[in-house]
């Protein structure tokens, strides 16, 4: 069963909580849509295998990464970028229908993401307070759904600095950051191991959806 072809669960219509402007779906995927995902995950592992990138400064993030769709996120000795290849010169594979389906019913806007982020987070890995600011056009809203185990997600302010507030993100959960709250800084302060047995080897995954060419 796909997710599209599964009818709207009490999860998905409930009223999401919202938390300095991040729209929070609890439950949103039930268990069979999460393992339908992970095995979708699985396939874009075959194809395109996770990688902890370095950053400008040469130090590996703690998140092993990958991404699909027609630009990928990456960042090397160069900086941040979305490319249209992986580093060996693959094209990133498709991104799975069931996440585009997702996307239409999560955000409704006339517009379908061009790029998936796919984070692995293993025992200890962790990301730090950040903007979501390399797209054109920074007015389209991103998803985020969460696979495996938990994980602290930190949300901050517009700018760096200040009062934050903490959650813990579980499997089948999907955040939505839109609007006022498009340029909030999160973060990922730790996961806690063991706590899903959902991804292969363990920890947490996730997927962030996001337009990343211009549309116009
Ligand atoms: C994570 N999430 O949950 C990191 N970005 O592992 C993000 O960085 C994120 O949750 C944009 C929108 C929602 C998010
Ligand atoms: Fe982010």
């Amino acid at each position: 069963m796909t997710i599209a072809e599964s009818s709207p669960n009490a999860a998905e219509s409930a009223a999401p909580l919202v938390v300095r402007g991040f729209a929070i779906h609890r439950g949103f995927l039930d268990a069979p849509a999460q393992a339908a995902l992970m095995a979708a995950v699985g396939r874009i592992w075959t194809e395109a295998p996770p990688l902890r990138p370095v950053t400008r400064w040469g130090k590996p993030l703690s998140v092993a990464m990958t991404s699909a769709g027609a630009l990928g996120w990456t960042t090397d000795r160069r900086g941040y970028r979305y490319e249209p290849a992986q580093p060996d010169g693959r094209p990133w594979p498709p991104i799975p229908p069931m996440l585009l389906d997702l996307w239409q019913r999560v955000t409704g806007v006339p517009v379908l993401p061009d790029s998936c982020l796919v984070n692995l987070y293993r025992d200890g890995a962790r990301m730090g307070l950040h903007q979501d600011r390399d797209e054109a056009e920074l007015h389209w809203p991103v998803v985020s759904v969460s696979l495996g185990d938990e994980a602290l997600f930190r949300i901050g302010n517009l700018e760096r600095g200040g009062a934050t507030e903490s959650l813990w993100l579980q499997s089948g959960d999907v955040v939505v950051m839109a609007g006022a709250a498009r340029l909030t800084h999160h973060g990922i302060d730790r996961i806690r191991p063991g706590s899903s047995a959902l991804v292969p080897g363990g920890g947490r995954v996730n997927l962030t959806l996001r337009v990343v060419a211009p549309t116009a």
